[in-house]
Order: structure tokens, then sequence, then C-alpha cells
């Protein structure tokens, strides 16, 4: 096997530095200003052996062209537990391995939900606003709440590691769980449903932690909000693409539903200003997992990802698209 130190990891774009300083001392490590194949010169695609990356989206993204350009690659390192950003399927098919960063960062992206659920129901940082800008002494108390968690029942749609994790502490409020997958999880007591619009129509607050794919791709829709109804709460922790955005900042807008809180959006950054003006949308920019332990810990999990890949022959954290490509000997 070949010394760690003379494999070549590409690093495109910004990544956690601890990910950066740590290829640097086991690789060799070298550095792209983007995500870009068109700035692949002839040394890198006859060195690179990995890829380390934080991708987003369209020009952002880990593509099949990016990956075609680089022809000796084995392994795509995705900082994230969610791989949108990276074309899987295609790596799949060309014997490239994906690896993600799950489980490290489950615990803190539940506590985000959490926390993002009490602000949107309670009004907290509206109540907070309220007082720094004064208007406790010179207006009174701040107006209740029109919303409470009491007696509310939540549907999770995208029960997997974040979605259980979720729903433990939801249980922990006295809150009733409900779910929908595209499969029923063995021995799960929670109620399921099969379909989103129908466990919508079943609970008043609906929780997305769904991943951003071809298959969720604007799953949550007006028929959707609808069916949550006029005292609904929706939570987004997912990805902002599983999400029709204009449907939603009409049923913010008309009183389809009574409040969002949402951690994602469709074009991050940029968040629309029909969405900024709403007064029962609650925005927070992507921190679901943005912690310095947390990001600590997946900045980790990226590099040990390609140690194990180039020093064992196994990925840590393959990706389902790519679980059985097989490194090379
Ligand atoms: P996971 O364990 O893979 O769970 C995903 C769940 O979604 C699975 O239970 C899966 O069940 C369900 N699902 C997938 N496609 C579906 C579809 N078309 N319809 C219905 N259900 C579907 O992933 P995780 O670790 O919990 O992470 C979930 C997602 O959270 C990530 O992919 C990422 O996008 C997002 N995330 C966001 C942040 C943040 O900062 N806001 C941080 C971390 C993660 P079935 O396969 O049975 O359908
Ligand atoms: C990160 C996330 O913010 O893991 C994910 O899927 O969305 C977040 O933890 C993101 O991946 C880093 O850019």
């Amino acid at each position: 096997m070949t010394e760690l130190s003379a494999i070549t990891i590409l690093v495109p774009g910004k990544l956690h530095p601890r990910s950066v300083s740590r290829i640097g001392e086991a690789f060799r490590l070298v550095r792209l200003d983007k995500i870009d194949p068109t700035l692949i010169t002839d040394e890198l695609k006859q060195t690179v052996r990995g890829v380390a990356a934080s991708p987003s989206l369209g020009d952002n993204s880990v593509s099949a062209a990016f990956m075609q350009a680089l022809p000796k690659l084995e392994i795509v390192a995705n900082f994230g537990v969610g791989y949108d950003g990276v074309d899987a399927a295609h790596a799949g098919k060309h014997g490239v391995m994906v690896t993600n960063t799950p489980d490290v960062l489950t615990e803190e992206v539940a506590d985000t939900a959490i926390g993002l659920l009490i602000n949107t129901v309670r009004e907290l940082p509206r109540a907070e606003a309220w007082l720094r800008h004064g208007r406790w002494a010179k207006d009174g108390n701040y107006p209740l709440s029109r919303l409470t968690l009491r007696g509310r029942k939540a549907g999770i749609f995208g029960m997997g590691r974040i979605g259980l994790a979720i729903a433990q502490r939801l249980e922990a409020f006295g809150m009733t769980v409900a779910y929908h997958n595209r499969r029923r999880v063995e021995g799960l007591a929670y109620e399921y449903h099969e379909t989103l619009a129908g466990l919508a129509g079943a609970v008043d607050t609906l929780i997305s932690v769904a991943p951003g794919t071809a298959s969720t791709q604007k799953a949550v829709n007006a028929a959707v909000l609808k069916a949550l109804g006029p005292n609904g709460v929706f939570v987004n922790i997912g990805r902002g693409s599983t999400v029709d955005q204009d449907a939603l900042i009409a049923a913010l807008a008309n009183g389809t539903i009574a409040a969002a809180g949402l951690d994602v959006f469709a074009d991050e950054p940029n968040v629309p200003q029909a969405l900024l003006d709403l007064p029962n949308a609650t925005l927070l920019p992507h921190v679901g997992s943005a912690s310095v332990h947390t990001r600590d810990g997946m900045a980790d999990l990226v590099v040990d990802n390609l140690i194990s890949w180039f020093g064992e022959g196994r990925a840590l954290a393959p990706v389902p698209e790519t679980v059985n490509v097989k490194a090379k000997s």
C-alpha cells in the first residue's frame, strides 16, 4: 500500500480548517479556489486520488463533470451528513466512494430543531427583540403568544437518525409523535403514515428532516400545508429543496398555516424578502450543526474516512449509493 503522505487529496473551495490541517498532516494536500472542473490542471488529473469538500448545489457541487475531470479519483469525502451536493449516483456507477458525516451531528441538530420549534411557537426571538428595543419599559409586557406546544401532535417527515433524536425530545415535552418515511421503521411504535399529506392531516406540527433528493423535491407543497391546517406549525431542519418555498410563503401570509421555523432554504444563503417580512416565520441561517464541538467532530470524520479508505481499504461512513464500491488494492 502507498504511504499516505504520497497520496494527493484535493480540497476545492472552503472546508473546515481542522479537516484541511489534518489532511495536510497525513496526505499530500492540494487546494483549488472552488469546485470547478475547468480549474483542473493536467498535474491534478494525474495525481488526485481523493477529494474532501463542503459542497452545496449547482455551480458549487461535486458534479459528474468535476469527478470525470479527475480520472484517478477514488473517494469524495463530504463534510455533512446531507450529500445532495455530490452526484453520488454517478460516483457509485463509476467506482468512486462517497462518504458523509452521520451520527456525530445527530444530537446537535435535534437540539437545534427543538429550539427552533419553541422559538416559532412561543415567539421568543420577537420577545427578546421587544426587550432589547426598550419596548418592555415603554409599552409594557410582550403580548401573549398565540400558539403553545401544549397539546400538540408532531409529525416527522424523515424518521432517520436525526428524526428519531427529535422524536425522543418531543416525547419528553409531552407531545405525541407520528412520522412518514418511504418505509415503516421496524420496531418503532410511533404512528406511521404512508403519505406525507396523510401525516400532515393527522398532526398540527410538521417537522421536516428529510434529505434533499429527487424524491423529496418540493414534497412539502400547497396541498401538504393545507392538510396541516390553520393551527399548523411547520419546521424545516432538513433541506430547503424539500419545500415549495413560494407555496410556504403564501400559506404563512394567508393563514393556511399558523407559523413556520426554518433553518434551511431553497437557494441558500439567499432568503426571499417575502419570507423576511412575515412575522410568523422564525428564520435561522442553517445552523443545525453549527457548534465548535460538533463541527470538529464532522471535520474529523471527513479525514478519518480518507485515512481508513487509503490505509485500511474501507470507508467509515459510505453513503448508500456507493456502499459496494471497493478500494483499489
Ligand atoms: P437519515 O438517517 O438517512 O434519515 C433520513 C430519513 O429520511 C430516512 O428515515 C428515510 O427513510 C427518509 N426519507 C428519505 N427519502 C424519503 C422520501 N422520499 N420520502 C419520505 N421519507 C424519506 O439521515 P439523517 O442523519 O437523519 O439526516 C437527515 C437530513 O438532515 C440530512 O440528509 C440533511 O439534509 C439534513 N441535515 C440538516 C442539518 C442542518 O444543519 N439543518 C444538519 C444535518 C442534517 P426511507 O429511506 O424509509 O424513506
Ligand atoms: C452542515 C448539514 O451545515 O450535515 C448536513 O447535512 O446540513 C450541516 O451539518 C453542512 O453540511 C455544512 O456545510
